[in-house]
């Protein structure tokens, strides 16, 4: 008996422990939605969607899209928002591959550096949609599609634009650009359009180029620095509207008049951009649809019955003028 008492108390001791793991670990399964498994038992699809931010009218609008598009295709939405992080973007979706979704899709705040998260989302058998956003992982099984626009295409159209515009300028044409959060996809390509189409006319010069951030605080702070140290600027070329939005108050105060001392060209046609255009501040835009969810539900139900999608599947858009903006507002949905 003795004997038993000696080794009972470690025994009990383990005994205790073993069942304060086992209610610690169903209490952290009844934490999650899904119980821990992928569909739950109504049969539902469960997706972890990371987000960038609300730095923007088009992400707003983007993050809008997404939630409705999601209840109306009765997917279970489970949503965080990085604040332009990269780290939480990736905590956001190590925890989605903990809880065991059925599907990740996220828009990566900056295009490298997602490797290692997406290879352990594979080998937890989830499938990744990219959407808005891609990444430049050279192995493109980490994941399923890319939903978006093509943002070289966005710059070029915006840069054919000016060439167009100017082709009768005899002198130097100073361009400054304000660019989106640095080695975002969209700043990375949009500066390469444009860049590429304005070589058609070397009378055109990007005099000065700075990250904005793609919200209207750095677009009104970058374009302040931009005015202060460049005496002729003849266009901004803006990566987003937002930023566009916020140097109309830096050239305002600066004593010029956007749209006519400055030509004003940015991307994206949300609604603040478009009412701009058409009152004439700014003088043209290069559209980019955050409209995605209704698409991106329809792909996480393919990808999650293991039917095959296209590797890229491209979201269409146009390009807009202060008339063409003026027609299009009353029924603009963003
Ligand atoms: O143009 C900008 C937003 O990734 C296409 O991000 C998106 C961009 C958009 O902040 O307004």
């Amino acid at each position: 008996m003795g004997k038993m008492r000696t080794h009972s108390a470690p025994w009990r001791a383990a005994a205790v422990l073993a069942s304060v793991l086992l209610v610690g670990g169903v209490a952290a399964c009844g934490n999650s939605d899904t119980g821990g498994g992928g569909t739950t038992d109504d049969g539902k699809i469960t997706m972890g969607f990371s987000q960038v931010g609300a730095e923007s009218g088009w992400r707003t609008a983007n993050t809008t899209s997404i939630k409705e598009a999601a209840a109306a295709a009765g997917i279970e939405l489970k949503f965080d928002d990085a604040q332009q992080k990269q780290e939480n973007q990736i905590k956001a979706i190590r925890n989605y591959i903990q809880q065991k979704v059925d599907v990740i899709a996220f828009s990566p705040v900056v295009e490298s550096g997602w490797d290692t998260v997406l290879k352990e989302a594979k080998d937890a058998d989830i499938p990744v949609i990219l959407t808005d956003r891609s990444v430049d992982s050279a192995d493109k099984s980490l994941y399923k599609t890319f939903l978006g626009s093509d943002f070289v295409k966005e710059g070029r159209l915006a840069g054919e634009w000016l060439v167009e515009q100017k082709k009768t300028a005899s002198g130097p044409v100073n361009i400054v650009e304000l660019q989106g959060n640095t080695g975002a996809a969209p700043a990375n390509d949009r500066k390469k359009g444009f860049g590429e189409a304005i070589a058609a006319n070397p009378n055109l010069k990007i005099i000065a180029s700075q990250p904005g951030d793609f919200t209207r605080a750095g677009g009104k702070q970058v374009m302040e620095q931009f005015l202060k140290a460049n005496k002729k600027i003849d266009v901004l070329f803006a990566h987003n509207d937002d930023m566009g939005l916020g140097a109309l108050e830096a050239i305002n105060a600066a004593g010029k008049v956007p749209g006519k001392d400055i030509t004003i060209i940015t991307v994206d046609a949300v609604k603040d951009g478009m009412q701009a255009l058409a009152d004439g501040k700014f003088n043209f835009i290069a559209e980019c649809s955050p409209l995605l969810g209704p698409q991106l539900m329809d792909l996480a139900k393919k990808v999650h019955a293991g039917e095959e999608v296209p590797p890229r599947i491209e979201t269409e858009e146009t390009t807009f003028t202060t008339e063409q903006a003026k027609e299009a507002l009353p029924n603009r949905k963003y």
